[in-house]
């Protein structure tokens, strides 16, 4: 696609899917004929979207009658439901929010469910969360993060700039500590590099937990960046190259696109959408035309794996002109992950060979450059 024609389809492709996966709504009852133990199974068996109806019923909080509170008493039933869906530790007495396995199990797995929660027991559900991350022998700086408040600051200090991208406290722990000791990390695992946009003027990028998938996966050292231009954007891959001493697995490049670019730094539309364009705001494929990521080879494993998370990086496959095939020119030998419509990651799933296997939207136009067959790898 040239600019012209960019230009004049002005929406082709910038729109990404948002609100695809938004954190679990919260649960308001559940029936409350079975006794805790059979309603917990019941739960259990559906899928997450199925659960979530099924806590809608009769039960309400504690506080809406003696009946209601009868399943929301049961520690072992509050501490299913939680592990089901962290909401619902707004649903709890007190005395059951502030048991460490289930402030642990609630917020541990999405901190932002702590603002749910009146002001005044915060302090201490964050505390129980923190004793039971302890007692389970990880290692973390608590003292960083002592109250809620202060770990949001940790986020930022720790370049986690846009904290709703993230759910849960280990991830969030894992990514940090990867950053301060990226030289002394030893090389069991393959780096995984994520370099993110600045510039999300619909949160897209906080839809799905993508950095959360890839820590809980097991099989990488992720190390998670903020970059608003391609110069930074350089810089990272380069910096994190030689702080590591090894070349990165796989690189995850995350910013609104359209088929010849990708986001890291423009303005919210519709000014991104006018000219002039700016150069150092997205890595487009003029960008490789003027060989100014020459370099990225050097920076990838041999066996290395670009994922574009964005949109129409790979509009009309291997015959166009498009950023994926731009990726995958510079970087032979790698797969270049693109979907060619509008659209959003919904799931990641990580091969035994730390292969990407990503879930799109629109799954039926994900395009796989550098990659003979164009279909996904098999682990
Ligand atoms: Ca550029
Ligand atoms: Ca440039």
């Amino acid at each position: 696609m040239t600019l012209f024609t960019l230009f004049s389809n002005p929406l082709a492709g910038v729109q990404l899917a948002s609100e695809l996966l938004t954190r679990a709504p919260e649960p308001s009852s559940f029936p409350e004929c079975l006794p805790p133990e059979e309603a917990a199974k019941t739960l259990e068996v559906l899928t997450p979207s199925q659960r979530l109806g099924q806590i809608t019923g009769s039960v309400g909080s504690p506080s809406t009658g003696a009946s209601s509170g009868r399943l929301w008493g049961d520690r072992d039933f509050a501490l299913r439901m939680v592990r089901v869906n962290p909401l619902a530790i707004t649903r709890l007495a007190p005395e059951l929010q502030t048991d460490p396995e289930i402030a642990g199990a609630a917020i541990l797995q999405d901190f932002a469910v702590i603002e749910k929660l009146p002001t005044e027991s915060r302090d201490a559900v964050w505390t129980a969360a923190l004793d039971q991350l302890e007692s389970e022998g990880t290692s973390f700086p608590r003292e960083r993060i002592e109250t809620y408040e202060a770990f949001q600051t940790f986020m930022e200090d720790s370049g986690l700039r846009f904290e709703d991208r993230f759910r849960s406290v280990r991830t969030v722990l894992e990514v940090a500590a990867n950053r301060d000791s990226l030289a002394s990390l030893g090389t069991n695992r393959p780096i995984a590099l994520v370099i993110a946009t600045t510039s999300d003027y619909n949160r897209a990028f906080e839809s799905f937990p993508l950095v959360d998938a890839l820590v809980a996966s097991g099989r990488f050292d992720v190390v998670y960046r903020e970059a608003s231009t391609e110069q930074e954007a350089g810089e990272i891959l380069e910096e994190t190259y030689r702080t590591a001493g090894r070349p990165i697995h796989t690189l995850v490049l995350a910013g609104h696109g359209m088929q010849d670019s990708l986001d890291l730094g423009g303005p919210p539309p519709p000014a991104s959408f006018s000219p002039p364009w700016s150069d150092q705001a997205r890595v487009e494929i003029r960008d490789f035309e003027q060989g100014e990521f020459a370099g990225l080879g050097d920076f990838v494993e041999a066996q290395g794996q670009v994922l574009l998370w964005s949109c129409s990086n790979g509009a009309g496959g291997a015959d166009a002109d498009n950023l994926a095939n731009a990726f995958s020119n510079a970087l032979p030998g790698r797969s270049v992950i693109s979907v060619g419509v509008p659209s959003n990651i919904v799931a990641l799933d990580v091969g035994p060979d730390a292969g990407l296997d990503v879930t799109w939207a629109s799954d039926d136009r994900e395009y796989i450059a550098g990659n003979a067959n164009n279909e996904k790898e098999t682990p």
